[in-house]
């Protein structure tokens, strides 16, 4: 049990042993300074907070958790707040404590022997692929946020991204990591080993966890050399299944290059275009249906685009393709990336939107998007379906928009029962409910429906060892 100690009397003494901490630059205790850390960036969720610790070091990080431990004080560590499942939002009560991991930004350690990075939690993602390209290398690791969201919570949603069918989720990147547990105590994994077999994988454990088991306060990440031959083509298909069997296409010639492979239906990208409208379209015509698809080598002699086009030529003959557009420069191909980039905001101008990231097998795809779009528009007239995603993981954010002219308040209580739909279908797929946007509070009532019994047990138990007292990250994750 935790006990509301931050609006007892004793506040004023956890205040000042807090202020002792991490001194006057780590603590906002004004609602005018905290005020932006308590809700989250769809603005689904408001929180309140009395106060947002800023540490600057792994030692503060301890001694502020010791601290909380000690007076039963619950916290909500705190990254970028690009978290799309209100994963790092205080609750409305004002009883938990805000850590946000952002004055904790440096670059530790970069080995372009042993192609690693050693790196701060709340360093951005991009400074950590700013550095690795200094060395010659990247992280196999991009999304839209990539200038805001930082490592720590990178790590603890385990973010995916464009680059997933390649390189695997955040998880797949992580050689060691550094935590503070839930008694203040530090864990130092940080381990630049390819290889280490030595009983449970306990970083693993903290990636996905959504800071409920303790705060990440460090990072080993793999790097990979960075690519000296790229191709981006962005292709007008004929169908769901055109772009799959393109997919198929393109790995049974280029599978070792593919890089990213992503799918979007033409009216999310009439979504984009109208909400965007200087976006650049490069296709003489527009379509039904849309794919990405850009390969990477190391050696600059890989002739990318000439395999590529080929690929492009036996699509076209087979009728998958209709119209390509190969990037022919570096701006060329960020403006191709920038049209998917854009996607999120777009939904979010647009209005109130319900998403569902979910995963089905790759090969169902096509049928999932088909059944699930007819049954969400035979239930509920006029919903806008935006159906997109990472087409090589089996990914789709098969996301709801209000109707137009619709009532965004009302659509979003709508939400549970829409949602509900969509993963009935998710289930007869064999498919999971979250793929890559985590739990946090907004998916946290699906967990029982969707992993009750043994596997939910099980995560109840490790939650109870590691934190008896319930302080890390209350109300996220388990329900
Ligand atoms: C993407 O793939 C992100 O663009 C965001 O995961 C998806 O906004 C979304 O639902
Ligand atoms: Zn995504």
């Amino acid at each position: 049990m935790t006990e509301a100690t931050v609006t007892s009397s004793a506040w004023p003494e956890v205040r000042l042993a807090l202020l002792n901490i991490v001194g006057e630059k780590g603590c906002l205790f004004e609602p005018g300074d905290t005020a932006s850390y308590c809700e989250d960036w769809r603005q689904l969720r408001q929180g309140s907070t009395p106060a947002v610790i800023r540490p600057a070091s792994t030692a503060e990080v301890s001694a502020v958790v010791r601290l909380c431990a000690e007076k039963r004080i619950p916290l909500v560590p705190q990254g970028g707040n690009t978290n799309m499942v209100a994963g790092a939002t205080p609750s409305a009560d004002g009883t938990e404590i805000v850590l946000s991991l952002s004055r904790m930004n440096k670059i530790r350690h970069l080995d372009p022997v042993d192609l690693t990075l050693t790196i701060d939690a709340g360093a951005t993602l991009q400074a950590a692929q700013e550095a690795a390209l200094a060395e010659g290398c990247i992280l196999g690791l991009t999304m839209g946020s990539e200038g805001s969201a930082q490592i720590g919570g990178v790590l603890s949603s385990n973010a995916g991204g464009n680059n997933t069918v390649r390189f695997g989720n955040a998880r797949d990147l992580v050689l060691g990591l550094e935590v503070v547990l839930p008694d203040g105590a530090i864990w130092n994994g940080l381990r630049r080993l390819r290889k280490d077999n030595t009983g449970y994988c306990l970083r693993q454990l903290f990636v996905g966890a959504e800071g409920t088991l303790g705060i990440i306060t460090a990072a080993v990440l793999k790097m990979v050399p960075r690519p000296r031959d790229l191709a981006l083509a962005f292709c007008a298909v004929s169908s769901v299944q055109a772009a799959l069997d393109l997919l198929v296409l393109c790995r049974s010639h280029l599978h070792d290059s593919i890089n990213a492979f992503e799918y979007m239906e033409g009216r999310v990208l009439e979504l984009i275009l109208k909400q965007f409208p200087e976006t650049l379209y490069p296709l003489a015509k527009r379509a039904a249906h849309y794919a990405w698809v850009e390969l990477a080598d190391a050696s600059p002699d890989a002739g990318l685009r000439d395999k590529l086009e080929a690929v492009l030529a036996e699509a076209m003959e087979k009728d998958l393709v209709l119209d390509a557009a190969l990037a022919g420069s570096s701006s060329e191909r960020a403006a191709i990336w920038h049209l998917r980039e854009e996607v999120t905001d777009a939904q979010q101008r647009e209005g109130a939107s319900i998403k569902n990231d979910v995963t089905v097998p790759v090969s169902k795809t096509p049928e999932f998007i088909t059944r699930a779009t007819a049954e969400c528009e035979r239930r509920f007239p006029g919903i806008r379906v935006m159906a997109y995603g990472h087409l090589g993981d089996g990914n789709t954010h098969f996301n709801l928009t209000v109707p137009s002219g619709g009532d965004n308040a009302a659509f979003m209580k709508r939400s549970h029962e829409i949602q509900g739909v969509v993963n009935e279908i998710v289930h007869q797929f064999d498919g999971s409910f979250s793929a890559e946007h985590g739990i946090g509070t907004i998916k946290s009532y699906l967990m029982e429906r969707w992993r009750g019994g043994a596997e939910l047990d099980t995560m109840r138990k490790i939650k109870a060892a590691l934190d008896p007292l319930g302080i890390m990250n209350p109300g996220k994750l388990l329900p």
